[in-house]
């Protein structure tokens, strides 16, 4: 898949989920660098084009951005077209290698949280969130799972065809009924688009109302999110963006007039108060610790050389 093809794929959610874009935009510019027989100008030029071509597809998840700046780190200090090539390739597998690593060992660190018996709920369709519950499964805990059907794009269907095709019991429930089936679960897990530096968690709308509903009857609320779900631009001052898309997405074909405004953001914001732990692939840790995160993990180099 090229960089408009892939580009084009993020925009229309047929590549979603926050860790999904990111390896699909990293593997597009390994594309470009390696099929690419020009100079080092034209070569540098041609990934910067596609880089922003990328990032424009979907503006709210941070793992697309940490993803490209990753595998186009240090390329401006070398000399020849053959080093930058070589440096985007080795640096996108390194990033994909990585990022398939972080899924297991969220799986099996998030895991040692689900207890024999369980109920475990969780909302949209989270790769990382799903690692845990397999896992857990894998182990032989037993386990039930509630999934949200997390309207409009109805992700949860995929989430429980993927945990049924795994021999997972699970109940599909509307979004609506989170309050009505909290008495009866023992865990939320979710995943991640984005993780601010104080430990405010950006993820597919409905999670904060999760989140608080949980926080109410007492029912620890876990995030499952890669460290590069954290967002170095954050600690700037930049401010997430919120994506909104198409009335038709709520309303389909009903009958509904021009004049009544329908609004369809795409995530939402759950404060670190409501937050218990996040599960990253180098341990739990709490939502106050973000910024220690961003710094040591993610790097200065890292952080100062993208800051714009
Ligand atoms: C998906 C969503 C997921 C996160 C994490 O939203 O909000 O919870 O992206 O997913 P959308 P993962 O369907 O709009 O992309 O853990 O797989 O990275």
């Amino acid at each position: 898949m090229g960089v408009q093809e892939t580009a084009e794929a993020i925009r229309s959610m047929e590549i979603r989920g926050a860790g999904r874009i990111a390896r699909a935009g990293v593997r597009a510019l390994c594309e470009v660098a390696e099929g690419h027989q020009g100079g080092r100008d034209e070569l540098l030029r041609d990934l910067e084009e596609a880089k922003e071509h990328i990032l424009s597809s979907r503006p709210t998840a941070i793992s697309l951005w940490n993803g490209v700046q990753a595998a186009m780190h240090g390329v401006d200090r070398l000399e020849d077209a053959e080093a930058v090539r070589a440096r985007v390739v080795d640096n996108s597998r390194a990033f994909i290698e990585r990022s398939e690593r972080a899924l297991e060992s969220i799986g099996r660190i998030g895991a040692k949280r689900i207890s024999d018996g369980d109920v475990v709920l969780t909302h949209c369709n989270s790769h990382a969130a799903l690692s845990v519950i397999k896992e857990a499964h894998r182990q032989g805990k037993r386990l039930e799972v509630i999934a949200t059907e997390s309207r409009p794009w109805r992700q949860g269907i995929i989430t429980v065809n993927e945990l049924a095709a795994e021999g997972i019991p699970v109940t599909m429930i509307v979004d609506n009924a989170v309050r009505s089936m909290m008495r009866s679960v023992d865990l939320v897990l979710v995943g991640a688009d984005t993780i601010t530096s104080s430990g405010v968690l950006i993820n597919k709308i409905g999670t904060s109302q999760i989140a608080l509903i949980a926080n109410e009857a007492r029912v620890p609320f876990l995030v499952c999110s890669e460290t590069y779900k954290f967002s170095p631009i954050t600690l700037f001052g930049e401010l997430v963006e919120i994506e909104e898309r198409g009335r038709a997405e709520i309303i389909g074909d009903a009958d509904v007039p021009d004049s009544v405004t329908v609004r369809n953001p795409v995530f939402d914001a759950t404060p670190p108060e409501y937050i218990d732990s996040i599960v990253t692939e180098i341990g739990m840790i709490p939502p106050f610790a973000a910024y220690e995160v961003i710094v040591k993990i993610l790097g200065h180099d890292y952080i100062f050389e993208n800051k714009e």
